[in-house]
């Protein structure tokens, strides 16, 4: 079996002290780092948003942060802006052992569209491209790690199942954002998903 590990944007910014904080978030770091340093192969994500990313609610006139917008792609959470590309927010915490990446996968890139999982923007249709990469590869199985364990590493791994990845989520190695049962609804879609949840 070919394994990789995925970590999912730990970044400033879903750190303490970030603009869109995951509570813990910071405490992973050590853990994660024991884990990229054990993999072969390890891949980064980072979340890289352009500043009037439409999934800010500063985009959306009256709109508080964590409430939602119907876009033409189904129901968007809008967040605090987080992530600028180029910004410190948007760069790895310090500690994060990133020499040991071989890919980083950039997403949310685009103004329009949201990008939590690896795999597909949140039209689950626009492809980042990892799938074929880890396919090349010969990669089948995928433990992933970061942050939040409800958004972008849930929507991860159930994509990394859905497109026929053995997928496990090594929760210790994980926070999460828990909006309005978020926490508990991801857990349930993973389960279904067959995507193994290991502490
Ligand atoms: C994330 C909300 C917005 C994440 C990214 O990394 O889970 N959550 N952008
Ligand atoms: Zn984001």
């Amino acid at each position: 079996m070919t394994k990789a590990l995925i970590v999912i944007d730990v970044q400033n910014d879903f750190c303490p002290g970030g603009a869109l904080a995951v509570a813990g978030g910071d405490e992973i770091l050590p853990r994660v780092n024991v884990l990229m340093s054990e993999f072969d192969t390890v891949v980064l994500t980072q979340d890289w948003h352009p500043g009037d990313h439409s999934s800010f609610a500063s985009q959306h006139e009256g709109a508080a942060p964590f409430t939602q917008v119907h876009m033409n792609y189904g129901l968007q959470t809008l967040w605090p802006d987080h992530c600028v590309q180029g910004t410190k927010g948007a760069a790895f915490h310090p500690d994060l052992a990133v020499e040991r990446a071989q890919m980083i996968i950039r997403k949310g890139f685009r103004t329009g569209v949201d990008s939590y999982s690896a795999f597909f923007e949140n039209d689950h249709k626009t492809t980042t491209g990892l799938a074929g990469y880890l396919r090349d590869r010969g990669i089948e199985e995928l433990s992933f790690v970061g942050l939040a364990t409800d958004f972008c590493v849930a929507w991860s791994a159930l994509d990394a199942a859905k497109l026929g990845f053995r997928a496990r989520v090594l929760e210790g190695a994980c926070r999460a954002i828990d909006l309005d049962g978020s926490l508990v609804a991801a857990h349930e879609a993973m389960r279904a998903a067959g995507v193994k949840l290991e502490a």
